[in-house]
């Protein structure tokens, strides 16, 4: 056994701590808290000595024989996941991250069978998320997950989170024990210390804020109104739940007085009427006024769909000034995510704490050049920004772990599978369950019927009937 190997825990704290694994300052964390401490077992892998005492230790730490699969976190646990299989020789699977675009588009990589017990291997906890991630795809392949092994608890809510769900969590170390023996060791000072003392006991993750974040598409309406960080998706959501409807109606109409009419008519069966107010022609401060108490009446919300995509100070001006002032009425606007931060940060100065943000993620119009990676960035730049934004809007269901965003899409309509300009359609049943809608947008099916109050009930039914059968 060489020197590393026989290390004390006190020993390998100060280890790593020389490493630089262990950071004192102002860092965020994975899920975007912010934390005075930040631990980054990343550059272990250029220890490798380091790395193997940490691995056997952790194995001592559990009754490893009763598994027969070992999974390490990706990425950083990885590496400690090797030795710990190479150690036991039992064997190893991998969980990719994303799942590949090509071949197989398997989750877990490896040799498995069904009802295989398997130990997860993490290097540190916050929040149990990222564990339970890796633990979901697991059971998704019917391997049994009941038990991690962690190096550092950071004491934020993570092992109970854990234990909801089923896995016992077996760390090494806790924060408190980390500074404590950082502190012994003079390697830190007793201030450094007490803050994060005292940052530990005022950042506890609260469970029930993580637990649902499995899968939003099998939650109702109602359990998802508390994950609702934004003000104007926790009224939508009332809205919806008190009329039972998922409608929004798109009131693409150039006449002010048709627009009347038809807030009127579809007024008892939507949960928002969504405007492109630069198309009408006979644009009025009155008719804002009128449409505004239209909307009270029925007890619906305005979505002006702006679809902002500028630097932030053009933003601003276009949401507060000219002649639509949206601003002043309309609750919900949409953007496009192309601008980053910055279009957000703008919005968010001038936005009252009703307003919510709706951020395009992909579109129902043929050939438009939303990619993978832009979708996905989208949905990171949404999560940042939970106080703002609303939901998403877009065709598939790319965010089912934000149970708080709303899925708003269009592209819906029953007699017809596109017009001559691009327009995809989809029916109202194939937007709720396949496409993950949680708000469907009607525009031409609605508009250009006979008989719009009857056509709103119509898609009203369907699209509600839809959304039971998928939280059934
Ligand atoms: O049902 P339609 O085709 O008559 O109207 C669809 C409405 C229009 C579009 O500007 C809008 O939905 N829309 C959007 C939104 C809401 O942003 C995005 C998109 O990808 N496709 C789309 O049609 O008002």
């Amino acid at each position: 056994m060489d020197k590393e190997e026989s290390l004390k825990m006190e020993d390998l704290v100060v280890r790593l701590f020389e490493i630089n694994a262990i950071k004192f300052g102002n860092y965020k964390t994975k899920i975007g808290l912010d934390t005075p401490i930040y631990f980054d077992l990343r550059v272990i892998v250029s220890c490798p000595r380091l790395l193997r005492t940490l691995a056997l230790i952790m194995m001592n730490k559990i009754k490893i024989s009763k598994f027969n699969l070992l999974c390490g976190v990706p990425y950083t646990a990885l590496p400690i996941a090797s030795i710990m299989s190479e150690k036991s020789e039992i064997p190893m699977v991998m969980r990719r991250k994303e799942a590949k675009a090509y071949g197989t588009k398997k989750l877990i990589e490896g040799i498995y069978t069904a009802g295989e017990n398997c130990l997860i291997i993490e290097d540190c906890v916050t929040s149990g998320s990222s564990i339970l991630e890796t633990v979901k795809d697991l059971r998704e392949c019917q391997i049994n997950c009941s038990e991690a092994v962690v190096l550092l608890d950071r004491e934020q809510g993570g092992e109970a989170f854990l234990k909801e769900n089923g896995i016992v969590m077996h760390s090494l170390l806790t924060m408190s024990q980390l500074v404590q023996i950082l502190f012994e060791k003079d390697l830190i000072t007793a201030k450094t210390k007490s803050e994060v003392e005292s940052y530990i006991a005022l950042n506890k993750i609260k469970p029930e804020t993580l637990a649902p974040k499995e899968d939003r598409l099998k939650m109702s309406f109602e359990k998802r109104i508390p994950y609702a960080i934004n003000n104007g998706a926790k009224k939508l959501l009332e809205i919806m739940i008190e009329k039972e409807t998922n409608l929004c109606v798109a009131a693409d109409l150039t006449d002010a007085t048709d627009i009347l009419n038809l807030a009127e008519e579809v007024g008892p069966f939507i949960c928002c009427l969504k405007t492109h107010i630069d198309i009408v022609k006979d644009f009025h401060p009155n008719f804002i006024k009128n449409l505004r108490s239209i909307a009270q009446s029925h007890n619906f919300m305005l979505m002006e769909d702006r679809k902002f995509a500028d630097i932030g100070k053009t933003v601003q001006l276009q949401f507060t000034e000219g002649v639509f002032g949206i601003n002043s009425w309309a609750s919900l606007v949409t953007a496009h995510s192309l601008f980053g931060e910055s279009l957000l940060d703008a919005l968010d100065q001038v936005s009252s704490s009703d307003t919510g943000v709706f951020l395009l993620a992909e579109a129902s119009s043929s050939g438009c050049l939303f990619d993978d990676q832009y979708k996905q960035k989208t949905i990171k730049l949404a999560s940042k920004y939970e106080n703002l934004i609303a939901g998403i809007v877009c065709q598939s269901p790319l965010f089912k772990e934000h149970p708080g965003f709303l899925q708003l899409t269009p592209g819906v309509q029953l007699n017809s599978s596109g017009d001559n300009l691009g327009q995809q359609y989809n029916s109202p049943e194939n937007v709720i369950i396949s496409k993950g809608g949680d708000i469907a947008v009607v525009g031409r099916g609605i508009t250009t019927s006979a008989n719009a109050r009857k056509e709103a009930k119509k898609y009203k039914d369907l699209l509600w009937n839809a959304y039971l059968q998928r939280v059934k």
